[in-house]
C-alpha cells in the first residue's frame, strides 16, 4: 500500500511537471519542470551576479538580451557552477530570492540561460527589453541526450560571409545546438586562407568572370565569392565559443578537390588525365595518394587549420572518391603492390591514415565521412559522420567508432520538403515531422551500437542556394526552419516515442520567437478545399492566407471563401512575418499537359540521352558538347499549343547545372518568324500568358562554353488554359 501511495505521488508530480513543461513550451523540452506557488518579478534595474570569471562571457550574453548590467556578486540572476552536475547539465531555479542558474560547466550555464531566455516574451530575441517580467517560481532540471548536437554549413557552393555565419550561430545557440561544422573546401571553392599557400583562397575563393575557377551554381559569369582570413576564423570561433558552440572545420580530402586541383594540377594522378571541364561533382579530382609531395602540401594546410580551430576534431572528408583514377595511375599501382594492398579502398585508408597522423602531430583527432572507414584500417579514435544511410552508421558503431548520425533522408536540410518545393530529392523529400520521428531505437540501432552515438547533425549543402539570392538568408532559413526545431528537440530531449501532433503545436507556439529572431521559416501549406462552388483555404497556425488568380499577378489577402466555377485558377500561400508556406491549390491547378514536339539543336544529341528522352516528357536529353555562342535548341510542337504558361529549361531538374550559361528565348506562332521574349535566368525561361498558340520556342546561347562537357535539356513544362469564369 505504501508503495502504491508513493507511486501515485510520483505520477502526480510527473503529470504536473509534464503539463507545466508544455505550458512553458521550452524548445528543446527540458527533462523536468516543477512549478512553485509564487512569482518573482525581475525589474529593469536587475543585475546579473557572476563571481566566476569563466562564466563572465555567458553573463554578458544574457545581460545583452535583458538590457541589464553584470555585477560580481549579488544580483537578481546568479550564474554559478556546481561540480555535482555533469557537463552541459543545468538547474534553473526561480524563487523569492531571485533566479539562479547552476551549470556543470560553462555549457551547462549557457544552456540554462537559453531556457531562461525562452521564459520571457519573444521581444527578447529582437533587441527589445523584456523587463520588467514576472516569472512563476519553478525549478527546471535539464541535460542533453547527446553531447554532439550539430549542424553543417556548406559555405563552398554558396559563399556566406562572417556576418551571415554569425547570424546563423545565434540561431543554433537559441536551440542549444552546440556544434557547427564549416564545410570549407570542395570542388567549387576553397574558403579558408592558408598563409603558406595564399593562392588557395585568393584564387579558389572566387569563381566566374576572370577567376580560375569556372562558374557553377548561380552568379554565373560574374566573379563571385569570398574566403575567411585567419582573423575572420578567430572572430567566428570566439563568437561561437561564447554561445557554447564548437566550430569544426572540414577540409574535404582526398576527393571533392577540383578547386585545389585547378590551381595545383600536380596533385592529381600521373596518367593521361581527362582534362575536360566539369560542372560540379567532379569525382575525378582526387589527390594522388602515391605522390609524396601531396602529404607535405596537406601538412602545410592542416597545420595551419589545426592552429586556427581549437576543436578536438578536424573533419578531413573522405567522401565520394572516384577510385578508378587510382587504378589507372602507375604510381598508385606501384604503391599498392609495395604495401601489399589489393583494393583501392585500402589505398584510401593509407591516405587517411597519413592524414590522421598529421592531425595527431598537431594534437587533433580525425573526423571523416562514413566511406573513409571502408577497409577497416583507421584508428578507432576517428569520429565517423554517417551520411549515406542508417546501415552505414550502424556498421561504423558496430566496428567501435564513435558516430555522428546524419543520414541524408533524415537530416539533409537541402532536400525538398514536398515534391514541388525547391531542393534536392536524392535522399528523400521530407519536412520537420520526419526529423522529429528519428529515433536510434526505431531505426534498428542495437543497445551496444547506441553507445557509440555521440549525437546527430543536420546539414545544409548549398548548391541550390547560390541561384536564389544568396545575399539574403531567406532560402537558408526556409530550408532549415522548422526542421532545425525538430533537430534540436530530438538531439536534446530523451525519448523514443514522441507525439508529433503535440510537437506541431509547440512549433507553432515557437513561431513568435522565430519571428523575433528574424527567421524566414517555412509554414505548413494551407488546406484547400472546393465544395459546392466555393473554394475554402484554411490554416491551423494563425498565419494570414493570400491568394493569386491566374492572369492577375497581384497577391491578395484571403478573408473569405471564394465563389468560383474554376477553382484551379486560384493558388494560396500563407505568410507570417518573413515566413511563408509553399503554394497550395486544388490538384487541377498544378496539372500540366504533354503535347507532342520535336527537339532539334545546332549541337549533336547524345546517344544515351537522346532528344527522344525529352520528347517523351519526364526525362532529360543531352548534347555531346558544350554550347558555344550562337548554338541553339528548339522545341517545335506538332500543332500549335494553347496554354496559360510554358517553362523551358536547360540544365538538370533540381540544380542549374549543364545549362546554357547565358542565352535568350524566342517564340514562334507560325514556325517561321520568331519573336524575342527575354534572357534566360539560371538557364530557364517561363512564358506567361502567351497571346497565341505556340508553334515553336528557340533558345540561343550567348556564351562561349558552359563550363561543362554537355548541355542538358529538359522537356517543356506546359500548363493548360483554364476556363474563364
Ligand atoms: C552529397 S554529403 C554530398 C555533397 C552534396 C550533397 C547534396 C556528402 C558527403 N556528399 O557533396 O552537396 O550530397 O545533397
Amino acid at each position: 500500500m505504501k508503495h502504491v501511495r508513493y507511486l501515485l505521488l510520483v505520477v502526480a508530480i510527473a503529470t504536473t511537471a509534464l503539463a507545466r513543461a508544455e505550458e512553458y513550451n521550452i524548445i528543446p523540452q527540458p527533462r523536468s519542470i516543477v512549478q512553485g506557488a509564487g512569482t518573482f518579478t525581475l525589474g529593469r534595474g536587475a543585475k546579473i551576479g557572476c563571481a566566476d570569471m569563466e562564466l563572465l562571457p555567458a553573463a554578458r550574453y544574457l545581460a545583452e538580451h535583458l538590457h541589464v548590467g553584470v555585477s560580481y556578486n549579488g544580483g537578481a540572476i546568479r550564474l554559478e557552477r556546481d561540480v555535482e552536475l555533469r557537463s552541459e547539465e543545468y538547474r534553473l531555479t526561480i524563487a523569492d530570492g531571485g533566479i539562479v542558474i547552476c551549470g556543470g560547466d560553462y555549457g551547462g550555464v549557457f544552456n540554462g540561460i537559453q531556457t531562461l531566455i525562452q521564459l520571457f516574451s519573444a521581444e527578447v530575441y529582437d533587441g527589445g527589453c523584456p523587463l520588467p517580467a514576472t516569472l512563476a517560481h519553478c525549478t527546471i532540471e535539464d541535460s542533453p541526450r547527446w553531447s554532439h548536437r550539430g549542424f553543417m554549413l556548406d559555405v563552398c557552393r554558396t559563399w556566406m560571409d562572417v556576418d551571415a555565419v554569425k547570424a546563423f550561430i545565434d540561431l543554433l545557440a537559441y536551440h542549444k545546438i552546440n556544434n557547427l561544422r564549416l564545410h570549407l573546401t570542395d570542388d567549387e571553392a576553397w574558403r579558408i586562407a592558408i598563409e603558406s599557400h595564399p593562392e588557395l583562397a585568393r584564387e579558389g575563393g572566387f569563381r566566374g568572370g576572370d577567376a580560375k575557377i569556372w562558374p557553377r551554381y548561380g552568379k554565373w559569369n560574374e566573379r563571385w565569392g569570398g574566403y575567411y582570413t585567419k582573423e575572420d576564423i578567430a572572430e567566428m570561433v570566439a563568437y561561437a565559443k561564447v554561445r557554447n558552440i564548437t566550430i569544426i572545420p572540414e577540409i574535404d580530402l582526398p576527393g571533392h578537390s577540383l578547386c585545389i586541383a585547378t590551381l595545383h594540377p600536380e596533385i592529381l594522378c600521373r596518367y593521361t588525365p581527362n582534362t575536360s571541364r566539369a560542372y560540379g561533382y567532379d569525382t575525378r579530382s582526387a589527390f594522388c595518394p602515391a605522390r609524396e609531395e601531396n602529404y607535405a602540401l596537406i601538412e602545410d594546410i592542416l597545420t595551419e587549420v589545426c592552429a586556427m580551430f581549437p576543436s578536438r576534431y578536424i573533419h578531413v572528408g573522405g567522401d565520394e572518391v572516384d577510385m578508378s583514377q587510382w587504378r589507372r595511375c602507375p604510381d598508385c599501382q606501384a604503391l599498392m603492390s609495395r604495401e601489399g594492398m589489393t583494393s583501392t579502398a585500402e589505398l584510401q585508408q593509407y591516405f587517411m591514415s597519413r592524414i590522421s597522423s598529421i592531425l595527431s602531430d598537431n594534437g587533433k583527432l580525425p573526423a571523416v565521412w562514413n566511406e573513409a572507414i571502408d577497409g577497416g584500417r583507421l584508428n578507432r579514435n576517428t569520429r565517423v559522420y554517417g551520411w549515406e544511410g542508417i546501415k552505414e552508421c550502424r556498421a561504423a558503431a558496430a566496428e567501435g567508432y564513435d558516430v555522428v548520425v546524419m543520414p541524408g533522408h533524415y537530416f539533409y536540410f537541402d532536400m525538398k520538403q514536398t515534391p514541388r518545393e525547391p531542393g534536392h530529392d536524392w535522399a528523400a523529400i521530407f519536412d520537420w515531422s520526419k526529423v522529429y520521428g528519428f529515433s536510434p531505437k526505431s531505426v534498428g540501432f542495437t543497445a551496444t551500437e547506441q553507445e557509440h552515438i555521440v549525437g546527430i547533425e543536420a546539414s545544409f549543402f548549398s548548391e541550390a542556394y547560390a541561384s536564389r539570392n544568396p545575399e539574403s538568408a531567406d532560402y537558408l532559413h526556409y530550408q532549415t526552419f522548422p526542421r532545425m526545431v525538430a533537430l534540436a528537440e530530438v538531439a536534446w530531449t530523451e525519448g523514443d516515442e514522441r507525439d508529433e501532433d503535440a510537437f506541431y503545436e509547440r512549433i507553432v507556439a515557437h513561431y513568435d520567437r522565430l519571428d523575433a529572431m528574424g527567421v524566414a521559416y517555412r509554414l505548413m501549406p494551407p488546406m484547400v478545399e472546393y465544395r459546392d462552388g466555393v473554394l475554402i483555404a484554411s490554416v491551423d497556425d494563425g498565419s494570414a492566407i493570400y491568394y493569386t488568380c491566374e492572369g492577375d499577378a497581384e497577391e491578395r489577402l484571403y478573408s473569405e471563401p471564394l465563389s468560383t466555377s474554376v477553382p484551379a485558377r486560384y493558388a494560396f500561400r500563407s505568410r507570417r512575418g518573413g515566413a511563408m508556406s509553399p503554394v497550395a491549390a486544388v490538384e487541377a491547378h498544378f496539372r500540366t499537359i504533354v503535347p507532342p514536339f520535336r527537339l532539334t539543336s545546332s549541337m549533336p544529341a547524345s546517344e544515351k540521352f537522346s532528344f527522344v528522352k525529352a520528347e517523351g516528357y519526364g526525362r532529360l536529353a543531352r548534347t555531346t558538347r558544350a554550347a558555344d555562342i550562337g548554338d541553339w535548341l528548339m522545341y517545335t510542337f506538332d500543332s500549335p499549343v494553347k496554354c496559360r504558361r510554358m517553362k523551358v529549361a536547360t540544365g538538370n531538374f533540381q540544380l542549374p547545372r549543364f545549362t546554357f550559361e547565358n542565352g535568350y528565348v524566342e517564340v514562334s506562332y507560325d514556325g517561321v518568324t520568331f519573336e524575342y521574349l527575354g534572357e534566360l535566368v539560371c538557364g530557364m525561361y517561363t512564358i506567361e500568358c502567351p497571346s497565341q498558340a505556340i508553334k515553336a520556342v528557340r533558345i540561343t546561347s550567348t556564351s562561349r562554353g558552359n563550363g561543362a562537357e554537355w548541355v542538358s535539356i529538359q522537356p517543356p513544362t506546359i500548363w493548360p488554359l483554364l476556363p474563364v469564369e
